[in-house]
Order: structure tokens, then sequence, then C-alpha cells
């Protein structure tokens, strides 16, 4: 970062006090991560200076001899690692990638069917507020007022009654898995395309600790940097006879030349993730994640679903007489970065809703195992029992952050001299 301290140090000081930052705390946001220095230095190469509008071997632009490569490679990672029969890698991001497939297969007005953003749905699943509930006629499944679980007789009522074109299965904030096969066999009775969002999970259906998505759906969409741990990109995996509308839809449809660096660096984390390494990454992530829930809720914690299969837990804090964004705050000063989350049929306001949403990704990427799960769960117990009281949050960041420096965060490993309490 010579150079940029060089010509701009306000940004170059910015970028070091986030670094410390991403060092010093406990990261459980579920949908972040910490890449490689491998996938920072890809990131931040010079393939970002190439204009490559179209695809590898038919661009609008010369002087491709090099990028044709990078994405062909990116490309043949994606299918084998997921075993998918096409694969676009050039989407900015997870909606633009969602906005995609809609382009590629509806008409304004046409409806779509997905879960309902309170419930844990992402906004481009036909949330009112976004261009999927204003260009089609969305409509949402809920999950069970008494069990927080999917219920597949009601969407499949639901279905039924609504008949989508495209309907959805992902979510952000769903703690359990998913029945594809299940999802698959309401749409067919409709006719429906099958689009499976598996933003959240991917690095864990890479790792092999949930099921795939691929063998069900028509098209998957997945965002490449949380839990599959790769830069902030997206990817669309289809049928092949998909292929040709998913890639109209992308390029020209709704973007225009592609961030071939960042397609580089997705190449890259998906050879990370086809490693072993990355394999029994993924079984700690759950490892942790079930942990923790269990800890939680032995200490009087109410869990969504009454614990995760998952990466993530989504946590009711009514009982504790603290409402999620007062609770985020809190675990913020004292060195836990969550997000306040919408529980299930919240009666409190999205803007301070009733939970906290916790993921494990991250802290696993440090390399955080059971032992600190339980550390954590007591960091979180007694915040939440606290949380005004500034010293002892100031002195709860400084424990944290002791305990982090035993734990150097990819990317990060320059910051951290291993120190003792
Ligand atoms: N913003 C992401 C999340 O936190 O889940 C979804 O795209």
């Amino acid at each position: 970062m010579e150079n940029v301290k060089d010509l701009d140090p306000e940004i170059y000081a910015l970028v070091k006090q986030e670094e410390k930052r991403q060092s010093d705390k406990i990261r459980m946001i579920a949908s972040e991560n910490y890449v490689s220095l491998a996938i920072l230095q890809t990131t931040g190469s010079v393939l970002t200076n190439k204009y490559s509008e179209g695809y590898a071997g038919k661009r609008y632009y010369e002087g491709q001899q090099i990028i044709d490569q990078v994405e062909q490679l990116a490309v043949q990672r994606a299918k084998d690692l997921f075993g998918a029969e096409h694969v676009n890698v050039q989407p900015y991001s997870g909606s633009p990638a969602n906005i995609a497939v809609y382009l590629a297969f509806l008409n304004p007005g046409d409806t779509i069917l997905g879960m309902a953003l309170p419930h844990g749905g992402h906004l481009t699943h036909g949330a009112q507020v976004s261009i999927s509930g204003r260009y089609f006629n969305a409509q949402a499944y809920e999950l069970d007022a008494v069990t927080g679980l999917l219920n597949y007789d009601t969407i499949r009522e639901k279905t039924l009654a609504v008949r989508p074109k495209i309907l959805i299965a992902g979510h952000s904030a769903y703690p359990r898995i998913l029945d594809f096969a299940r999802f698959r066999a309401i749409a067919d009775e409709v006719g429906a395309l099958l689009m499976v969002d598996m933003a959240h999970f991917a690095g864990l259906v890479a790792g092999g600790v949930h099921p795939s998505p691929v063998p069900y759906a028509d098209v998957v969409t997945t965002t490449t940097h949380k839990s599959l741990r790769g830069p902030r990109g997206a990817m669309i995996l289809c049928k092949a006879k998909y292929a040709q509308a998913i890639d109209k839809a992308v390029f020209p449809g709704i973007q225009g030349g592609p961030h071939d660096n960042t397609t580089a660096a997705i190449a890259v984390a998906l050879k990370e993730a086809s490693s072993a390494a990355f394999k029994e990454y993924a079984r700690q992530i759950i490892r942790n994640a079930k942990t923790l829930a269990q800890s939680l809720m032995a200490k009087g914690f109410t869990l969504i679903t009454n614990g995760t299969d998952n990466h993530l837990m989504l946590v009711n804090l009514t009982n504790k007489n603290i409402s999620g964004k007062r609770a985020a705050k809190a675990l913020d000063k004292a060195g836990i970065v969550v997000n306040y989350n919408a529980i299930p049929f919240d009666t409190r306001k999205p803007f301070d809703p009733s939970g906290i949403r916790l993921g494990t990704p991250a802290l696993t990427s440090r390399g955080f195992k059971e032992k600190e799960m339980l550390l954590v769960s007591d960091f979180i117990e007694k915040v939440i029992a606290d949380p005004d009281n500034d010293l002892f949050l100031q002195q709860t960041a400084e424990e944290i952050r002791i305990l982090c420096s035993n734990f150097p965060a990819p990317g990060l490993e320059h910051l951290c001299k291993p120190e003792s309490k």
C-alpha cells in the first residue's frame, strides 16, 4: 500500500483503519468473510484495466488474448466444482444476477413467487421496494408461524394458487437446509422454472456439507463473496438449454463490460474452494454454528427454528428485553459485529426489529473452533445483559482484540502478533 500512502494518505489511513477493525473484531455478519491474500492480489491486478464486452471468442473489443483464458478458466472451474452444465461468471453481484434471470425469462407483470423479505428472503426475490417487486407480480410465501420452518404444503398451495412463472428458493436469513427436490416437484406442478439463490450457502455446497441445488434447479444464482470466500461478484449456473438466454440477459441485457479482475479472483476462489482444506473449512463453519446455537439456547436465548443446520442463526431477543438494533450496537462496541434482523412475524419495524443474525463463515476463516465459540457465546450473553455499560463494553472489546490476535485473519496476518491475556 506504499503507493496509496504517498498518493492519497487519507484513503490509505482509512484502509489501514478498516484492516485493524477487521482484524480486532469478531465478525459475525453471516454474509461476510475474509478472502485470502491471493484473492486480494488478483482483485487488485492490472486486469482492472481491460474492457471485454461479450464472451470468450466473441468480444466487441480487441486485446482479449489473456482475458478470454481467464474467463474460460473461471467458467470451467465453476462447472467442475458445482457440476453445472453452463455458468456465467460476469454478474457484478447477487442482485444483478437475479435481475438477469428475470430478464431472461419474464415479461413485465409476470408472476414470481419467493420467500417474503421479513421471513428471510432477499430484496430481489420480489420485495415491493425492489425492481423485482415493482416490475413483476411478486408473490411471497412465509415461514410457519409456530415452527419458524418452511412449510412445503403451504408453499405448494400458494404456488398452485398464483401459478408463478418462476418459483424462487433461497434466503438471506433462514438457518435450515432447503428441500430442493420438494421445490422442484412443486414448480413442476405448474410448469414454473425453479430458481435457487444459493448466495448464502454456496460455500457449504462447494464443501459438500449442504445439498446442492444444481441437479434440481433450472437456474442457480450465487454471490461469490459469502461462504464461498471469493471476491465480491456473482455467478449464474444453469441447464445448457438456458445458456443463451442467460448470457444474453447478463450482457447486453443489463450489464456492459465484465470486471475482469473480479473474474480472475473468482477463478482463484473456485480453485481454493475445490481443495480438501476448503471442505474442512465448510465442515467447521457448521460445527461452529451448531456449538454456538446450543450454547446460546442453554443460556435462554430463543433461536428461530431452535437451532441451525447451516452457517447462520437468527436470535429472537424479545425475552431478553432488548431490541435487535440496541443489541447489535452494544455488541459492536464490545467487538462483535452482527446485524439486527427482522424475525418471522416481527411486530417491530425493520429498522429496529426484534432479532439479530449471527454467522460463522468469517470467524471460521480465522481459525475459531468449538472452544472459541463457547467464549463468543459468553461474550454475547454478558453484553446483551449489560448493553449500556460503556466501560464494560470497552473492556470486552480489549479482551476480544487479544483473543483475535491469536487467530490471524486471512489477508491480515501482518497485523497479528499473538498476545496472551
Ligand atoms: N446483504 C446480504 C446479506 O447480508 O445477507 C444479502 O445480499
